[in-house]
């Protein structure tokens, strides 16, 4: 994490380019509780990298004063640890949708997770498909009648919290888009986490599926309680779907991807040439 001694303003890291997200969309509060965890931990733009999906929030890169790069749909996970691998000095993000996280992009997650890329990945969940004018998503719920689904979907939906914890995540974690100061909060733990930190959060679609009046009715924090490493405690709270927990489920501290990469490359000698290893390795 690199910072910077002088703090910065919200305003500084907004690039020109303006969101052109419906208004009321729940996006708007995660890119204002990401500028502010940015600026809150005066973490140096030149040195934050931001990887996205396709689909609404797939937009996001394109709004912050910092490295971008939208890539294809499904795909932010290999492209945000290709980043971290290059150049692990960099605050790396993953940033998309239901869709892109758990439909297309679904067989990354958990690579992404056991191998513990240190990145933070922030999923925009709107259950829909925002972009594509309201498909029904992974995690839509039994019965949504939507255009593309008029006699409502029937199949289960995922259980993103669950998925990761069963995973092996060290991070795991879950926020409201009308919560920004809470948002902010969890966002700044995901950047401060040394390794894979997941945070699932629930953000409408104004247009397509308006959920708000639902969440506002079934979120509650965590308990107190909780012991955020109890692997067994935290799956039993994301289990629970008629209420949905706001907060840290879960978070351990294990060596990242990047930290074990170096490992391998101190045992296998930096001082080799190509030569040596092609010698070594090829007869
Ligand atoms: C390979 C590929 N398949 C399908 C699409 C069409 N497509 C674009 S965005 C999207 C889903 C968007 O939903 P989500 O990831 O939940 O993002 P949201 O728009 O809701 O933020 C789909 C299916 C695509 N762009 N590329
Ligand atoms: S269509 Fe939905 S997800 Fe996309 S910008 Fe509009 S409100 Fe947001
Ligand atoms: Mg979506």
């Amino acid at each position: 994490m690199i910072t910077l001694t002088e703090s910065l303003k919200v305003k500084d890291l907004k690039s020109d380019v303006k969101p052109i997200w419906c208004p009321g969309c729940g996006d708007f509060g995660v890119l204002n509780s990401m500028l502010k965890a940015l600026t809150d931990l005066k973490l140096d733009p030149a040195h934050v990298a931001i990887a996205s999906g396709i689909g609404c929030s797939g937009r996001f890169p394109a709004f912050v004063n910092a490295y971008g790069f939208h890539g294809v749909h499904g795909r932010v996970l290999p492209l945000a640890t290709g980043i971290k691998m290059a150049n692990p000095e960099l605050t790396v993000f993953a940033v998309g949708g239901d869709g892109d996280a758990f439909s297309i992009g679904a067989g990354h997650l958990p690579h992404a997770v056991r191998r513990n890329v240190d990145i933070t990945y922030v999923v925009m969940d709107n259950e829909i498909y925002g972009l594509t004018k309201g498909q029904p998503s992974p995690t839509s719920p039994v019965g949504m009648e939507r255009k593309a689904s008029p006699y409502g979907t029937y199949d289960i939906p995922l259980n993103p919290i669950a998925m990761v914890l069963s995973y092996g995540a060290t991070f795991a974690a879950r926020g409201f888009s009308s919560q920004p100061r809470d948002l902010t909060e969890l966002i700044k733990r995901g950047i401060q986490h040394p390794g894979f930190a997941f945070i699932q959060v629930i953000s409408p679609c104004v247009t397509f599926y308006d959920t708000y009046a639902r969440f506002k009715d079934i979120t509650v924090p965590i308990p107190e309680e909780h012991d955020p490493a109890d692997r067994v405690a935290a799956m039993e709270l994301a289990l629970q779907t008629d209420v949905q927990h706001l907060g840290v489920f879960y978070q351990e501290e294990r060596a990242s991807h990047h930290a074990r990469v170096d490992q391998v490359r101190d045992r296998a000698g930096t001082d080799l040439s190509i030569e040596d290893l092609l010698k070594r390795f090829v007869r």
